[in-house]
Order: C-alpha cells, then sequence, then structure tokens
C-alpha cells in the first residue's frame, strides 16, 4: 500500500511538472502575398467608387444645367405671351425688330426673332447676371395653320408672308453647349 501510494504522489508531482499541452489551433499572420492581394481588392473598390462618384456629380450638374435652362426658356415664352404677331405701328411690314426698337420696347413677337440673350433675360426682360454663363437664342418662323408642323427650317414659308402663325424656338446654351430647346406655336388672336 505504501507503495501504491508513493507511486500515486509521484505521479501527480510529475503531472504537475509538465507544461500544460495548447490544443487551440495556432495563430497565423497574414502573407505577403494575402496582404498584396486585400490591397489590390481594396484599390479597386476605391477607384470604382470614386468613378461612381464622378459619374454621379456629373450627372446632378447636367441635371442642374437642364432644369436652368427650361427655365429661361419659359422666361422668353412669358415675355412674348400678352404680345400681337403684327406691330402695332407698322403692322406686317417688318418681320424682326422694327427701327429703333430694342428689348425693352418691342411690342409684337417677331421682334425677338434672331435675338440672343446674354446674360439671359428674365420674363419682364431683365438681365439674370446670376446665371450670365447661359444665353438664350430665339428663332421666329411664319408656320401655315394648317400645317403647323411645317417650315421646320425656316425656308419653306419666307418671313414675308404672313400667315396668322408664328413658330417661336428658343435654344438655351450653357457656355458652348446647348442646354435645352423649346418650340411653341403662336397663332394671330
Ligand atoms: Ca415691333
Amino acid at each position: 500500500m505504501v507503495g501504491c501510494w508513493q507511486s500515486a504522489v509521484g505521479a501527480n508531482a510529475l503531472r504537475r511538472r509538465l507544461p500544460t499541452v495548447d490544443r487551440r489551433p495556432a495563430r497565423r499572420g497574414f502573407s505577403l502575398v494575402e496582404a498584396a492581394f486585400a490591397v489590390a481588392i481594396v484599390g479597386v473598390a476605391f477607384v470604382a467608387i470614386m468613378q461612381l462618384w464622378a459619374t454621379c456629380t456629373q450627372s446632378n450638374r447636367v441635371a442642374s444645367n437642364t432644369t436652368a435652362a427650361i427655365m429661361l426658356a419659359s422666361q422668353i415664352q412669358d415675355a412674348t405671351r400678352p404680345l400681337p404677331l403684327s406691330d402695332p405701328a407698322s403692322g406686317h411690314a417688318t418681320f424682326g425688330e422694327e427701327i429703333g426698337e430694342t428689348t425693352s420696347s418691342y411690342d409684337d413677337v417677331d421682334d425677338f426673332n434672331a435675338k440672343t440673350f446674354s446674360p439671359p433675360i428674365d420674363s419682364n426682360r431683365s438681365a439674370i447676371s446670376d446665371l450670365d454663363g447661359y444665353t438664350q437664342s430665339v428663332r421666329v418662323v411664319p408656320v401655315n395653320t394648317l400645317d403647323l408642323d411645317g417650315n421646320l427650317d425656316g425656308t419653306a414659308i419666307p418671313t414675308s408672308t404672313y400667315t396668322g402663325a408664328v413658330r417661336v424656338t428658343v435654344t438655351v446654351f450653357h457656355g458652348q453647349t446647348e442646354a435645352a430647346s423649346l418650340s411653341w406655336i403662336r397663332v394671330e388672336r
């Protein structure tokens, strides 16, 4: 019995002296290749995000320019809306502004023909200096009341022909780039 007790004591002492075995998996760092792959993936993602951001910014800028241009075309439409097709003094004798007329004194629709406004003007014909990067270009052509889609290029019906109707087209440029165009028909009231 004594021998057995001594043997048990010896085994316990030996167990205490032995190092504990860590059975968890050994930790391993990233290799250089793995790190390089990670950097490459992050780089590609960063470039893609930057390209997407640039595209969105460009799209927003174009949309903003188009909105401003449509508004400026509408200003010409509003400016000409109350005007007759014939000059109150000279009638149909002149297609375009009469001698001595200026933007503020235009009194019929075709006075606006072949005019450009830069800075653009509002419906009261006042310059909009805040939008001086835009230009309104106006064209007025006569149209046949039975063919309102005709004379698109303005050559089929000479401006000396009074038809009782005109097509007004306003093209708005932002810098040198066309940003919007608006056309409408006006008939003699
Ligand atoms: Ca006039």
